[in-house]
Formats: C-alpha cells, structure tokens, sequence
C-alpha cells in the first residue's frame, strides 16, 4: 500500500459526491461510508476481484465504501479447490486494495454447501471433520488480524415452514453438530475476528429465521462462540422487505450478538426502490447493534441479479434515487451543527479535539471550531494522527492531505461561515491499529 492510495480515495470522496451535497444537510457526511461512519457503523460493498483494473468500479468503491465483502473470491472454491493446496490469490487482491484504504474487511465464507469443491462431499464423516477445521484454520489464519467479521457458517437452515436443516455434506455427515465445532474451530484460528451465522429469507420472522434465532439463542446460553448474525436481504417484488424487519433484527440482538446487513440488494428503480433502500437503512440505524450494512455490488452492470437493477448506481456509475434515499437516511439519524451567522473581518478562531465514539480497532473524533469576538467566513486547521492509525472516513469538512497521508488540513464543507462566539464541528474516524492515542491539532486559522 502507498500512503497516497488512501490520501487519492478520501479526497476523491468529496470530489465525487459534490452535487450531493447540495441536496443534503450542510452537517451530514456526503459519502455512503462516512456518513455511515459518523453513525458508528461501517457502510461496505461486495467486491470482485476481477473488476480492479476498472477505473468507474475502483474510484466509486473508494470514494462510497468503507467495507468490502470478497463476492466470490474467499469461498471454497476458490481458495482450497484440490484438498490442502491453498490459492489466496485473488482474495489478496481485494484484501490489499482494502487494507491501503482503511477499509473494513467481512470475511465470506468459510461453510458453505455452495461453491463447494466436488472432492469435499465424496469425504466420509472423519475425513470431513478433518477438512472442514482445516480449511476453516487455514483461510482464517492467512487473514489474522485483518478480518473485521467472518461469515462461519452460511445458509444452513431449509427454506420453507419447517425450521430444519439444508441438506450438505457437512449436515449429512456429520449432524446438527457441525456448526457449533466449526464456530469453536473459527474461534482458536482467529480470535479478534468477529464470528458470524449467515442466511438469507430469515429477515422478517418465519419458521426459518425462528430456527435460526433458536440456534444463536442455544449457543449464547451455553458460551459456543458467536459474535453476530448476518441477513442477507436479498429483495424483490417475490421477496419484499418485511413489515417486521426491524423487530426482527432487534430480537437476534436482544440475544447479545451484533445484526449485520451484509448483502443488500432490492430490485426495482425510482421511487419505490428508493423508499424501500430507506426502509432499511433506517431498521439498521433504529437497532444500536446493528453495526452495518453491505450492498452487494457496487453497479447494477455486475449484480447476480443485473436484470433487476437492485443496486445504488446504475451500469455507468450514477447514483440512483436509491443511493440518495439511502445517503440521506444515514445523514437522518443524528449529526453535528452547522455554522450560522456570516460577515466580513478578519476574526480569530479556536479548535477543540473529543473523542466522541470508540470500538475495538478504531475511533471517532470531533473537532470544534468556535469563531473569536467576530464573525469569520471560513477557517483551516490540521489534525495529526499517529501511525499506524490512519483516518478512514470524515464529515462535515473538506480534507487535504500531507505526502505521508498522517497530516489531515480541514477546511469547511459549507460550514465556514461562523457568526461571533458561534461553532460548527467536523469528524472523522481513526482506524487505531492499536494506537488509541488522540490526534494533535494544530492551530485554527481563518480563512
Ligand atoms: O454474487 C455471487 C455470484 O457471483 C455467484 O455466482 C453466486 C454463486 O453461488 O454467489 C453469489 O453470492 C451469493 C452469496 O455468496 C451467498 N448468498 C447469496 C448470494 C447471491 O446468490
């Protein structure tokens, strides 16, 4: 990675994002990922590794997300597909590009009965065992560290109103009890990862989501490591949102596991496709658990479901109605004040660094920028943050960045002008890597 990868993809984010801003509060992030970020979740996408040499992918990726998903490239597959010769290959890829950027990485997946090699089902039950820890082992340790959540386990539950099983060869051979070794095996492979159960039409309440939540309710009550649930929500007119999405996620995380969104798409255009992306942001935004949201894909051209149109921007990269509703319901659920007041003169002004949110790998921080005894119309200041931390996402300011990507100078995005005594404030998030030490700022100018 190269410090000015990251320093290119932040700037390019407001760049990018200028005729939205006109349309959404001059307080509110004006990129997916930062106005995710300024609610503490993250806001990330499904990747492929082989649209990377596209320039529309790559400069909309690094402007709007802040997490990736591998769409295809971590599962087995790909990165096992003759028994314990390892190909990580093009996972790398995605995972580098990430990284550089101070994006979040979800791991999917490691359990699957899909995209699974033919030499796996022909295993019997102890070579299975065998191969399902060792696979499970392998692929987590290459990411250590890196992987903010892994998809364990993924649709393991029958569609349909009995609450039973898929059939695979994992479930056949080796009984309901695989899930739980495979989430103790994730566990001791990768401790600081979060460990995830995946599924799809378990959104609203149902016999398959009710299997699901009887499922996670067993492990918490005897200590099996799980740290959250994943719901797809895969919608279309045969699918739609459900009425009780949000109760539903509330409930899996009355259990005391974080709810992820982690492949959203819902087919349709316009306004109706629009209200229904609003929908769920805001069930996401109304469950404090609920610490993010991934569409999955960046470009109607490139969905699995292409002919259904159910992303946020279209084959050449415009923003859809559906990413303005989905912007403006991440900037709805609270943000700092804007300036007021205005005037001419010189004036003074000072700036003052809280820490306002923190979480296991990162921070957020604000800055107050108060006008002196006049009013001024528009101000300068410089936070400096230590590597290895290294800022991921900002708002309500516009950034510049030094040659070694760890000087931020932040000038106002429409909120420079100040009336006497009177303060606007900016934030930002500080991926720690282990350093939890404030920024320094440096001296407010105005101007
Ligand atoms: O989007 C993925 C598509 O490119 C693959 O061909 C497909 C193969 O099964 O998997 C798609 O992703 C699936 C995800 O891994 C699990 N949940 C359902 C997703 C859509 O099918």
């Amino acid at each position: 990675m190269t410090r000015n990868a990251l320093v290119v993809g932040v700037v390019g984010a407001f760049v990018a994002s200028g005729l939205v801003a006109l349309s959404t509060p001059a307080s509110a992030g004006t990129t997916l990922g930062a106005s995710a970020a300024e609610q503490g979740r993250y806001f990330g996408t499904a990747v492929a590794a082989n649209r990377l040499g596209e320039a529309g992918y790559v400069n909309t990726l690094n402007a709007e997300f802040n997490s990736v998903t591998p769409e295809n490239e971590m599962k087995w597959d790909q990165v096992e597909a003759s028994q314990g010769s390892f190909n990580f290959a093009n996972a790398d890829r995605i995972t580098s590009h990430a990284q550089s950027r101070g994006m979040r990485i979800r791991g999917h997946t490691l359990v699957w009965h899909s995209q699974l090699p033919g030499w796996v089902s022909g295993l019997g039950a102890a070579q299975l065992r065998s191969a399902m820890n060792n696979h499970i082992t392998t692929v987590m340790r290459h990411w250590q560290g890196r992987i903010h959540s892994w998809d364990v386990v993924n649709e393991a539950f029958q569609d349909g109103g009995s609450g039973a099983r898929r059939s695979s060869p994992f479930q056949n051979q080796l009984g309901n009890g695989f899930i739980e070794e495979a989430f103790r095996t994730a566990r001791a492979a990768d401790p600081t990862a979060k460990l995830c159960y995946n599924d799809y039409n378990t959104d609203g309440q149902n016999a398959k989501s009710n299997a699901v939540f009887a499922m996670v309710q067993d492990f918490r009550n005897r200590g099996v490591p799980i740290d959250c649930v994943g719901f797809q929500s895969h919608f279309n007119a045969a699918s739609p949102v459900p009425g009780d999405y949000r109760q539903n996620l509330q409930r899996f995380a009355n259990l005391g596991v974080d709810v992820q969104i982690t492949e959203l798409d819902i087919e349709g255009s316009g306004t109706s496709q629009a209200n229904n992306y609003r929908t769920v942001v805001e069930a996401c935004l109304a469950v404090s658990r609920c610490t993010g949201i991934t569409v999955w894909g960046v470009t109607d051209k490139y969905s699995w479901r292409a002919s259904g149109t159910p992303l946020l921007f279209d084959g050449n990269y415009a923003k859809k109605a559906a990413y303005t509703s989905t912007l403006n319901a991440l900037n709805g659920g609270g943000g700092g004040g804007g300036g007021g007041g205005g005037g001419g003169g010189a004036g003074t002004c000072t700036v003052s660094y809280s820490e306002t949110m923190r979480w296991p790998d990162r921070f957020n921080g604000q800055v107050t920028v108060r006008a002196g005894s006049t009013a001024i119309t528009g101000w300068t200041t410089t936070v400096t943050v230590r590597s290895p931390q290294r800022v991921s996402a900002t708002w309500n300011g516009s950034p510049t960045w030094d040659a070694s990507g760890n000087v931020m100078t932040m000038r106002p995005n429409g909120n420079g002008n100040l009336a006497a005594g009177a303060s606007t404030s900016f934030g930002f998030t500080v991926m720690a890597n282990g350093n939890f030490s404030a920024p320094t700022l440096g001296a407010c100018t105005v101007g």
